[in-house]
């Protein structure tokens, strides 16, 4: 329970910080981003979050941290918009925070709130969320989407679902798995894994993004397969959104 405490303290004192990852063209310009939650803890430094978003999953905690990670990213998304500018932001949404009765009005009063328009924002799911109650999430999913928002599924191809849901659900991309990404170049079992998600993404006319991409040679292998969006330190890491939107022209 430490660490749980010390995140309800932490969220109370308004140690989180929203950082963005670009996401790149095949031309390297930043076209979307994705948000990336990190802790300014007093003692600890700055804490990422694979070491407490897992125990906020665990109670009620996520919801807070989904909470404010929206609202910071709207608030982003409102701003933009009244510069004329347009940067779509990813948002990582746990199965937790999904699941909650008020998901759908909370996220479309954050829009609301912020001035933000729904086409900006794109919520990144994974295949645990779709596990259970089909009908329920495609319900949830298709009352955003007909709003404007879009869904993306993160890390695909690590989960336990089939490739039948694909068809029932109202995405619009396919996040590439880093550890696949990683590993194409180099062996032949992620290289096929990587062109079987390129097909069926190609096939259901779906945007594709690869995580992780570190080299020159795994971006050359995708972009020599398919009109890919790139994500990785090859062309950005995650850093404080003020910088990453200050530092960006813009135009494309
Ligand atoms: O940024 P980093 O590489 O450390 O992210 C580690 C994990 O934390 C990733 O799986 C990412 O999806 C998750 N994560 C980052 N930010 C958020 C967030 O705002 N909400 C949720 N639910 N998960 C997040
Ligand atoms: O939400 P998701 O699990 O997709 O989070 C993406 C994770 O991948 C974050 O923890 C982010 O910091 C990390 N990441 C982003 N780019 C790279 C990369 O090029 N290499 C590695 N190893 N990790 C990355
Ligand atoms: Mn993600
Ligand atoms: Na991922």
């Amino acid at each position: 329970f430490a660490v749980e405490q010390d995140l309800r303290r932490g969220l109370a004192a308004q140690e989180l910080r929203l950082y963005l990852q670009p996401q790149v063209n095949r031309q390297g310009h930043m076209v979307s981003a994705e948000a990336l939650v990190r802790w300014q803890h007093p003692d600890k430094g700055l804490v990422p979050p694979g070491t407490f978003i897992g125990v906020a999953e665990e109670s009620d905690l996520i919801t807070e941290v989904g909470d404010w990670v929206l609202a910071q990213v709207c608030a982003h998304l409102g701003q933009l918009h009244t510069q004329g500018r347009r940067l779509p932001i990813a948002v990582n949404v746990s199965p937790r925070q999904f699941h909650k009765a008020d998901f759908v009005p909370g996220v479309l009063h954050a829009l609301e709130q912020a001035g933000a328009q729904p086409e900006d924002l794109v919520l990144e799911i994974t295949e645990g969320v779709v596990i259970e109650q089909v009908d329920t999430v495609v319900r949830k999913m298709s009352q955003l989407t007909q709003r404007g928002v879009r869904f993306s599924i993160d890390d695909f191809g690590t989960g336990y679902s089939s490739l039948a849901y694909l068809k029932r659900l109202p995405i619009h991309e396919l996040k590439i798995d880093k550890s696949f990404v990683q590993d194409a170049p180099h062996d032949p079992s992620d290289a096929a894994l990587v062109e079987a998600i390129l097909s069926v993404a190609g096939h259901l006319r779906l945007k594709v993004v690869a995580e992780g991409v570190e080299t020159q040679e795994q971006a050359d292998f995708l972009n020599q397969r398919a009109n890919v969006i790139h994500q990785g330190y090859l062309f950005g890491r995650p850093a404080p959104a003020a910088e990453v939107l200050a530092t960006w022209s813009g135009t494309r």
